[in-house]
């Protein structure tokens, strides 16, 4: 007999003789909404109350168990019933209750299992707590459960790290019991079975003893109170983890009241805005037209881009024609390849043979640009020359073969002109990769005037399977990420000469929260690179902008950062931490002297507005100018491109938590100083007026 419960079904129940199942069908992830846990709660309920049902099974439909709880509702007043209710409910079931788990188990999901009183996966399950991702903590009863069932060390090391791990992983651990591959309704059918017939032990996760650990718990608690960056979650989980030597109900209530607290933090509004924003960037004008097919691509230059992007699509399993104009450089380019492969192998992503395969069947080298006519899509990443862009799709709009898609990983120039150039502007677009391509997960789709829907798409698709995100981008100089870059780089810059230094400024980023501040990123990246594009803008710089020149003088003299061992700071043998390269320190010297500058202290506070406030002023232009979609897109970009702080959910997340008027009002003060540099831009004022934050914006 077929029975439905929770509104939307989201929740079946059905018996087979003397077992009562229950599948959860939730799509796409299953997850714990609320019609799921009205409808756990109905389906133990029933299947208790009935005789003839002796033993329950739980398993998910579609591709998973539970994927956790539903995150869509965090931040709207919690409903009824709660997730720590249902787990209890199924934990205090007067029959045995068995969980079958596929595709993953995660969060609340993992809880509902836990709460089950024994746990099979299929092979291939990945399970864990990725709350701490999302600035929470398991608030189902995972910290309380997990210890009782792993112990606290490695439960310390799952709940804080939010990593995934795999079926026979959890099965060391002792999260579930058995590994059995089949159908989850089969499977589930058997256990209950067999949890009948005594063949699979069941007991009550909550009624198992605890082995204390407080040593570990402090070490715990130390390292996270001092760990870069601080994320207001981890710390809790301790404590939550800690409860464990409470009585179970009491730990249950301390682990509810600490999940409340992080669900109040900034930082938990920040990262799950940083979840969606990686899946809401998707949503783009062009996604109803279907993508070209690509099942081979063609990268022209073999460099450190074009590498990276080879090596990007080999890793995802499509065959690469890789050209170049010589054969040293052609080999230079496979080398390369083959050393990022190897980096892969290191990191337990690839295995050696897959590695020798790629390299032997997938990658076709070749000086022969006509080879480029099996492409379905070709990426130039040549020398970043107008000229010699021009050339190159002038000469492709002929070889490449009728459909493909032609695209130019240009990180400023203007991909109009190279598309005129190609005979075919419909099938030209922007894939801007970041390097190093095969490792940074943002591919700017840069969408020119007559980029057809479809070759939109397809950049889109070949970047999912590239396993990027991909943010739809206008042309202008810079597209999103470089743009609003440029702009806040030149607040950096002044706050230089008018009396802070490098390491000071990058210290005061890095409190923020990314890895690297803008002088040891530039370092590391080479001077040289920006440094052309100031050479390229040198014409057209308004007078009125306030211009540095001390990165120029660096370059002048060969300093480019860590490839040259000088550059802001000094790299290489017997250099210790960060040492600001004296002969920098000079030339500052000298330009502050030249421009009648006496230095003045800047707070790292300062450095950080100064900073901040110069980013969200150009990303607001380039929100107004229509070159980003929406607010999100933007955060997107530089929590994927940029490595702006999850934990502050990107630049426009940010800005909502400092609201039109104080941005503006910050901008105007700064103005006194330099009025054309801390224009505010007129969408602030609008924003000002209506009472609107960017997060209004994201709809569209
Ligand atoms: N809640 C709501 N929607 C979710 C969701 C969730 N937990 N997980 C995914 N989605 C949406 C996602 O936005 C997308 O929607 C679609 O599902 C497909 O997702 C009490 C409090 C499961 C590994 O953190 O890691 O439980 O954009 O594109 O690449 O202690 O989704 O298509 O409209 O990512 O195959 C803990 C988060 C929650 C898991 C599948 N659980 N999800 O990846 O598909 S907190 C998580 C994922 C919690 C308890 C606590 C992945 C996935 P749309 P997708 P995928």
């Amino acid at each position: 007999m077929q029975e439905t419960t929770g509104s939307e079904a989201a929740v079946r129940i059905s018996r087979e003789g003397e077992v009562g199942l229950v599948e959860i069908d939730n799509p796409p992830v299953n997850a714990a909404s609320r019609a799921v846990r009205e409808g756990l709660v109905r389906a133990i309920d029933a299947l208790e109350a009935d005789a003839q049902v002796k033993a329950i099974a739980l398993y998910g439909a579609g591709r998973s168990f539970i994927a956790g709880a539903d995150i869509r509702e965090f931040g709207k007043p919690p409903a009824e019933p709660w997730l720590p209710e249902v787990c209890n409910r199924i934990e205090g079931c007067g029959k045995p209750v068995v969980a079958v788990l596929h595709g993953v188990a995660l969060g609340g999901g993992l809880e509902v299992a836990l709460a089950a009183h024994a746990r099979i996966a299929l092979p291939g399950t990945t399970v864990g707590f990725p709350e701490v991702t999302l600035g929470v903590i398991p608030g189902a009863g995972g910290t309380q459960r997990a210890p009782r069932l792993i112990g606290i060390p490695a439960a310390i090391d799952l709940v804080t790290s939010g990593k995934r791990i795999d079926a026979k992983r959890a099965l060391e651990l002792g999260l579930i019991d058995r590994i059995e591959d089949g159908a989850p309704r089969e499977i589930a059918m058997r256990a209950a079975r067999e949890a009948l017939a005594g063949a699979l032990p069941t007991r009550r996760t909550g009624e198992l003893p605890i082995t204390p650990d407080n040593e570990a718990l402090a070490e715990a608690a130390e390292r996270f109170r001092h760990a870069r960056p601080h994320l207001f979650a981890r710390e809790r989980a301790v404590e939550a983890l800690a409860a464990t030597g409470l009585p179970f109900a009491e730990g249950l209530k301390r682990e509810r009241a600490l999940f409340f607290e992080c669900i109040d933090s900034p930082q938990r509004a920040a990262l799950i805005h940083a979840f969606f924003a990686e899946r809401a960037v998707a949503r783009i004008p062009e996604a109803g037209a279907p993508p070209r097919p690509v099942e081979s691509v063609g990268v022209i230059g073999a460099g450190t881009m074009g590498s990276g992007i080879a090596t990007a699509a080999l890793l995802a399993g499509l065959p690469v024609i890789l050209t170049e104009r010589d054969a040293e450089g052609l080999e230079r380019g496979r080398a390369t390849i083959a050393q990022n492969l190897e980096g892969a192998v290191k990191r337990g992503k690839l295995t050696a043979e897959r590695r020798d395969a790629i390299l032997k069947e997938a990658l076709t080298p070749t000086l022969d640009f006509g080879a480029l006519g099996a492409a379905d899509l070709v990426i130039e990443a040549a020398f970043e020359d107008m000229g010699v862009k021009r050339d190159i799709f002038a000469r492709l709009g002929e070889v490449a073969k009728p459909g493909a898609v032609l695209a130019t990983n240009t990180s400023y120039l203007d991909i109009n002109e190279m598309a005129a150039a190609s005979g075919r502007p419909e099938d030209v677009l922007g894939l801007h990769f970041f390097s190093p391509a095969h490792i940074m997960r943002l591919v700017e789709v840069v969408v020119a005037e007559k980029t057809a829907p479809d070759a939109v798409t397809t950049g889109f698709a070949l970047a999912k399977r590239l396993k990027k995100v991909a943010v739809r981008s206008g042309v202008c100089d810079g597209f999103i990420g470089n743009r609003i870059m440029t702009h806040y780089r030149k607040a950096a810059d002044y706050m230089l000469l008018d009396g802070a230094s490098p390491s000071q400024i990058d210290a005061a980023i890095e409190e923020f929260g990314f890895a690297m501040g803008p002088f040891a990123v530039s370092d590391l990246a080479g001077l040289d690179i920006a440094w052309a594009s100031r050479k390229r803008r040198a014409a057209t710089r308004p007078a009125e902008e306030r211009y540095v020149r001390v990165a120029d003088r660096l370059c002048e003299a060969g300093m480019f950062g860590r490839k040259t061992g000088r550059g802001w700071y000094l790299h290489g043998e017997g250099v210790e931490g960060r040492v600001e390269n004296p002969e920098m320190l000079k030339i500052l010297e000298e330009e502050r002297r030249a421009a009648g500058i006496t230095p003045r202290h800047f707070t790292h506070d300062e450095i950080r507005r100064r900073y901040l406030l110069a980013m969200i002023a150009e990303a607001a232009r380039v929100l107004e100018e229509g070159i980003a979609l929406r607010p999100i897109d933007i955060d997107a970009v530089f929590l994927f491109g940029y490595g702006f702080p999850r934990h502050h959910g990107g630049p426009m997340h940010y800005a909502d938590t400092i609201g039109a008027e104080g941005l503006i009002t910050g901008m105007e003060e700064l103005a006194r100083e330099d009025a054309y540099f801390w224009q505010v831009p007129e969408l602030l004022r609008r924003m000002a007026a209506d009472g609107k934050r960017f997060s209004d914006m994201n709809d569209r």
